[in-house]
Order: C-alpha cells, then structure tokens, then sequence
C-alpha cells in the first residue's frame, strides 16, 4: 500500500469522527491518484464502503479549483438525474464532507483527500466486450455532454492547462527527447520517429477549433471505458466517475478516448502488436451510442470529426507516455520498468490503424449520421 493503514485512518476520521474503519485495499486503477477502497462501520448497523482518494498535487496545482469543478458538475448531474427520474444513489458521486464541512482535506502532512461513497455491484472495465456493451458506454459519455451543456456559471477551471493542447504536447516531446536526460532515446528512436510522422493527422481536430469550426464545451477529458462504471447484473453504464479533468475541451475529445480505449479489445500496453486492431463493429457502436446520448447538441462539423478526435486522443497519449519516459517516468505511475515506452508503442499502433482506416471510419459516422 502506498500510504500507511494509520494514515487511511486519519484521513477517515477527520470525514466520520465516529466511524470505525474495519477495512481498507488499494484500488489498482488510475494513473495519478492513489485510491483506496475502505469499509467503515459509522454506527453500529450501518456499515459502508468509500472511496478515498490522495489527489496528486503535481499533477493537479489547483486541487481548491479541481474540488469546485467536480461539485459543480456533480450537482448538476443530481439535478438531470432527478429530472429524469434516475437512480439517485446510482447514477452520479456523492461526495462527502468533513466534520468542518470541507469537500477535502488540505493539509501539508497529510496531503489532499477526498472521500466519495463506493457505488455497490459495478465494474469500471479495460477492455470493451462487445458491441453493445460499447453502445451503452458511448451512450453514457454521450449523455454527459448533453448534461453538462446546461451548466450555468462561471468557465470551469482548468484543472492542468493546455491538458490537451496537442501541438504542445509534441513541443515537450520534442524538448524531452533533445534534453535524453536519462540517455533512453537511442532505444526508443523509432518510436520518436514513428509517432512525429503523424502529427499532421493527430492535429486536425485541434485546427478545426482555431479555426473556430467547432466550439469549446464542458467535456470529461478522460473518457476511457474505465471511467464508466457498468452495472454487473445488467451491464448498463450506470455512472460517469473520474471527473478531475471535467473543464472546457472539446466534444471530439471525449469521443476519442473512447475510441482509443475501446475500439481495439487490447489493454494500453498490449505487447505484442500484431494484436492491436480495429473492431469496426465497436466502433460503429461508439459512433451510434455518443450521437444518441448527446441528442443533437453537436454541429455537423463536430459529427464530421469525431474519427479525427480518435487519432488525436490515441496519438497525444502516445506523445504522453513516451514523454514520460524520457523524463523519467514520474508523471504516470508505472507497475514495471518500461512500461510507459510500453504503453507508448501500443498507442502509436492503435493510432496508425485509425489514420489507415479514415476512409472507412468517415464513412461509419456518415451512415450514422
Ligand atoms: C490518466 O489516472 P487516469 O488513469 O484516470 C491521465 C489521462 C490519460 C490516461 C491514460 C490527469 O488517467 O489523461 O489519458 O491516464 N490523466 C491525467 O490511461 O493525466
Ligand atoms: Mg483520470
């Protein structure tokens, strides 16, 4: 476990003063947070299971701004989940405060917490199954921008600027590569060289928006299947988690991650890349799911390029983790030695197939359309 049992418990107390924690595990999801699943007895017949979340602080230099965002998006999916007649237990995070009412706890020792309650019999998965399992979740992700276009308010802060801010990203690429403080390039050159021939088609969707085709919105930023939770009797997507990087982006944005994390059946750092395929039956499913969820709030422009928003996504990434690597590795957390060059290889090649299958995927949202 990364922080200690004590310090779990510490944390709980200052959320449940009277809670007993009888049991705390590690969640092995994610990337940049630590997340721990804990079960506490508040009174003696009411035993519940939280999620209780370390936020990463170099990652995220706003986590004040970060917590406000996450509520105000929280509380407007209550209020659409109470319109609608969903499930109010189900169907969005309920956050819980601390005894002095705070929505987390800041403190230099302890770090930056937050406790939400565990929703029971769901499963954030990596790897889609079938088609309409795809359906469903693009469906949800869908939905969710059609919800949080009536979020009133103030512009959501930017939890990391430029998060994805594409030609940037290259830009560090290229800066990390240059600087090869830790004398990896030469190992990873074709990868470097692979990944930079792409970058006109990782591009488009970012210059369709300067050029002002499309508009900015209020999206997820990390749509992969795994922030979807999905009911385990059912397998309906039931609720939207991991919103730390809700704040404007781009419709196309959130559509393509979904596509990068689904539409080849391989987990982020599939070794072996022969393996690495487009499902086009998913992929239509995708297409379909997130135009109905969305429900006519995007403009045709928007529609035209979501496949363009897939290349992105799966590309950035791969510019992420290969950046990661030449610096060390000390943005995502990593299991084993090389597996954000992994992990970076394995995105390239999903990336490739996208731009050798454009015609046909173009082609799959024009009969959707
Ligand atoms: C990170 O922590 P996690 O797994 O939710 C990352 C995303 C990446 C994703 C790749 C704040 O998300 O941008 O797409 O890993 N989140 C952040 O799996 O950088
Ligand atoms: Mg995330």
């Amino acid at each position: 476990m990364t922080h200690s049992k004590e310090l779990i418990k510490q944390v709980v107390a200052r959320f449940f003063p009277d809670g007993e924690v009888v049991h705390i595990e590690q969640c092995n999801g994610g990337h940049i947070n630590q997340t721990y699943f804990v079960d506490c007895r508040i009174t003696p017949s009411d035993m519940n299971r939280y999620v209780v979340q370390c936020l990463n602080r170099k990652v995220f230099p706003d986590l004040p701004g970060l917590m406000d965002n996450v509520l105000r998006v929280s509380e407007q999916m209550s209020v659409y989940a109470q319109e609608h007649n969903m499930n109010m237990t189900r169907s969005y995070l309920h956050f819980m405060r601390t005894v002095d009412g705070a929505p987390a706890i800041d403190d230099k020792e302890l770090g930056f917490w937050r406790v939400y309650r565990y929703i029971n019999n769901a499963v954030g998965k990596l790897v889609a199954e079938s088609p309409l399992e795809a359906f469903k979740t693009a469906e949800a992700f869908g939905l969710f921008q059609g919800m949080l276009a009536g979020l009133t308010g103030p512009r959501l802060v930017e939890t990391i600027p430029a998060f994805h801010d594409t030609r940037k990203r290259f830009e560090r690429l290229e800066r990390a590569a240059s600087e090869d403080k830790l004398g990896r390039f030469e190992g990873a050159k074709d990868v470097y060289e692979a990944i930079m021939a792409i970058k006109p088609y990782a591009l488009a969707l970012q210059e369709a928006f300067e050029k002002g085709e499309i508009p900015e919105r209020v999206v997820h930023n990390d749509a992969k299947l795994s922030n979807i939770l999905l009911d385990i009797n059912t397998g309906n997507a039931i609720c939207v988690i991991d919103l730390d990087t809700c704040m404007p982006g781009l419709a196309g944005h959130d559509f393509g991650d979904m596509a990068r994390s689904m539409s080849s059946q391989t987990p982020e750092d599939e070794e072996d890349l022969s393996k690495i395929k487009i499902n086009f039956e998913i992929y239509e499913s995708l297409i379909k799911g997130f135009l109905k969820g969305a429900n006519g709030v995007l403009n045709t422009r928007e529609v035209e390029l979501l496949p363009d928003g897939g290349i992105a996504m799966t590309t950035e990434v791969a510019v992420r983790f290969l950046t990661d690597y030449f610096e060390g590795d000390v943005y995502f957390n990593i299991k084993y030695e090389g597996q954000n060059l992994r992990r970076s290889k394995s995105q390239l090649r999903l990336a490739q197939c996208m731009i050798e299958a454009l015609p046909r995927l173009r082609k799959l949202v024009n009969s959707a359309k």
